[in-house]
């Protein structure tokens, strides 16, 4: 089995609970309403369920600023609901992976709540505590000890009144940085993992986890001209014990049991050469990393808030380096969306005129890489970025921090911060589920935490289930190819084509087995010549987005038109 773990043949699915399905009519989804949905899940054919957290929690950050990990929060129910959800999951074949959330805990945490009692805490040394800069009294412009930002913009310090220390926070104020050089603090995080692990989950999506490991003198960092804060980045992502940490968790969580788990490490920054070694098999760190390089390609020079647009080229070159830098060891996750990322069709593709076949194209080049695919709730029915009309609308802790920080400090045309956001924020993945063409999408009875995307007559799960010719219907194709296609699970990857504009191509091989994956990502028709074409000409259609399967490789592709063949 180690050789050939299950998860190269499956598909994971993330759930947002929040945003999902709300059973007891508060207007915020539940542990109760994703059971009671589990048959549109089972119906997509995927493997695993990645639930978003549900700890309890004061909500700063949607549930990852966590006060307990070992109580549900009371807006998603309790734990006898979580068992039952694991129970009816488990009962359909499916899996459950939780998220895991601990570079940082909430400040209401007990732990923090020990720790900022004062400097002579059994758990002061838990985070990051630190003298004001030398000079300089608490508080005041220019004491924190050090310069790096937050990633939810200010500074990556908060001021303690009390003792007059500060504490880091690379997140918001209200999610403190664990200090992971403190073997208790990950002795108490392994104890909670092996918790969860007992009560029967099967494996963790892990937040952040390349961020565990900082240089401990928290040294400034470059102030790039005309920002506002030194990047921090250098001596906090792939810090100096990351991958013993890494390391350390897996012995002591995963090494001792027998199972099917699987672990996926969110690693924000990461190149090719350090997943290389967190998803070398033989390391014993992470099954696969979910990397950002692809999600980055439309970010400006001024970062995610200048958007600008990806060509195709630069698309398929990224993806391509991935699935060549993880071909003899390791593994990718394939994904373009999740509760972070604006909607891929609104993204990459086409929301209006060629939005079926848009995201059904974008679908099909990313399912068929060599990797495990992960489809972020209503990636598979096609739902597309928020009009979101003016900063009321938004409830993102980092969509409103970036809006005040940008008027107020830097004095940016508020008309131009919305435009950015509109394009780019989080917010735009958090809409709820749109289930039906009825009240608030179906999603609730009450009035929703965020607005429903007001294109839920056109597009939702009811209409597409009972249309084979839907998004979801697609989607369900692409699961099922996985499952019974080892040359998508299992076949080496080469890209074709690779100086053409618009069209992304790409073999699969295993033995004498091909498949062969083209689209065209842009709203015109292309042509192309293929090498080796006559070696396609009796090859087998298997699936097409545009009518009925072409009956042959002849050149030509439609306006979004994805096309896959295979051949022995
Ligand atoms: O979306 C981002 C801001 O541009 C990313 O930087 C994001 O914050 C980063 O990918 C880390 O994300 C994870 O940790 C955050 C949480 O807000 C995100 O929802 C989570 O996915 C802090 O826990």
């Amino acid at each position: 089995a180690e050789e050939d773990p299950w998860w190269r043949s499956a598909v994971v699915y993330q759930v947002y609970p929040q945003s999902f399905a709300d059973a007891d009519g508060d207007g915020i989804g539940d542990l109760r309403g994703i059971s009671q949905h589990l048959d549109h899940l089972e119906e997509l054919g995927v493997d695993v369920i990645w639930l978003s957290p549900i700890y309890a929690s004061p909500g700063d950050d949607n549930g990852y600023d966590i006060s307990d990990y070992q109580q549900i929060d009371p807006i998603y129910g309790t734990l006898d609901d979580f068992d039952q959800l694991l129970a009816d999951i488990h009962s359909r074949g499916m899996k459950l992976v939780m998220d895991l959330v601990v570079n940082h805990t909430s400040d209401e945490h007990p732990w923090f709540v020990e720790s900022a009692s004062g400097p002579d805490s059994p758990k002061r040394d838990w985070y990051w505590w630190r003298a004001p800069r030398e000079g300089f009294a608490g508080g005041e412009p220019g004491a924190e000890p050090n310069n790096w930002g937050s990633f939810f913009s200010g500074s990556a310090w908060q001021y303690d009144q009390s003792s007059g220390e500060y504490f880091l926070h690379l997140f918001s104020r209200k999610q403190p940085d664990l200090n992971w050089e403190n073997p208790e603090v990950r002795g108490a995080v392994y104890d909670m993992m092996n918790w969860w692990l007992d009560r029967g989950v099967d494996g963790f999506r892990m937040d952040v986890v390349n961020l565990l490991s900082k240089v401990p003198s928290l040294p400034d960092g470059v102030v790039a001209p005309g920002a506002l804060y030194g990047d921090g980045f250098p001596f906090y992502a792939q810090g100096p014990r990351i991958h013993e940490f890494l390391q350390e968790m897996h012995e002591r969580v995963f090494g001792h049991r027998e199972g099917a788990f699987l672990t996926v490490g969110e690693m924000p920054g990461v190149t090719v050469e350090d997943a290389q070694l967190f998803t070398d098999p033989s390391r014993r760190e992470v099954d696969m990393v979910f990397q950002f390089e692809h999600v980055g390609l439309d970010h400006g020079p001024g970062g995610k808030w200048d958007p600008r647009s990806a060509s195709v080229r630069d698309l398929k070159e990224s993806f391509a380096r991935w699935q060549d830098g993880l071909a003899e060891a390791g593994w990718n996750s394939l994904y373009w969306n999740n509760h972070d990322q604006p909607r891929v069709v609104s993204r990459f593709g086409d929301d209006g005129e060629h939005w079926r076949e848009s995201a059904t194209a974008l679908a099909t080049v990313l399912h068929l890489q060599r990797g495990t695919p992960y489809i972020y709730q209503g990636e598979e029915i096609g739902m597309t970025n928020m009009p979101f009309a003016d900063i009321t609308g938004f409830r993102d802790i980092e969509s409103l921090n970036h809006y005040a920080e940008a008027v107020q400090l830097r004095g940016v045309a508020p008309d131009a911060v919305l435009a950015a956001l509109r394009i780019m924020s989080r917010d735009n993945a958090r809409t709820p589920f749109q289930w039906a063409a009825e009240p608030n999408a179906g999603f609730t009875t009450a009035e929703p935490w965020i607005p429903v995307n007001p294109n839920f007559d056109r597009i939702n799960a009811d209409a597409q289930r009972r249309d084979p010719k839907s998004v979801f219907a697609y989607y369900q194709a692409l699961v099922a190819l996985r499952h019974s296609e080892r040359a998508i699970s299992h076949g080496s990857f080469q890209l074709l084509l690779r100086e053409h504009p618009t069209v992304f191509a790409y073999l699969r091989t295993l033995e004498a087995r091909q498949v062969l994956v083209l689209a065209n990502l842009v709203g015109t028709a292309a042509t192309y010549e293929l090498p080796e074409a006559e070696a396609w000409e009796d090859a087998e259609p298997v699936l097409g987005n545009i009518g009925a399967n072409v009956p042959r490789v002849d050149g030509r592709l439609g306006p979004w038109e994805a096309q896959v063949f295979v051949r022995d």
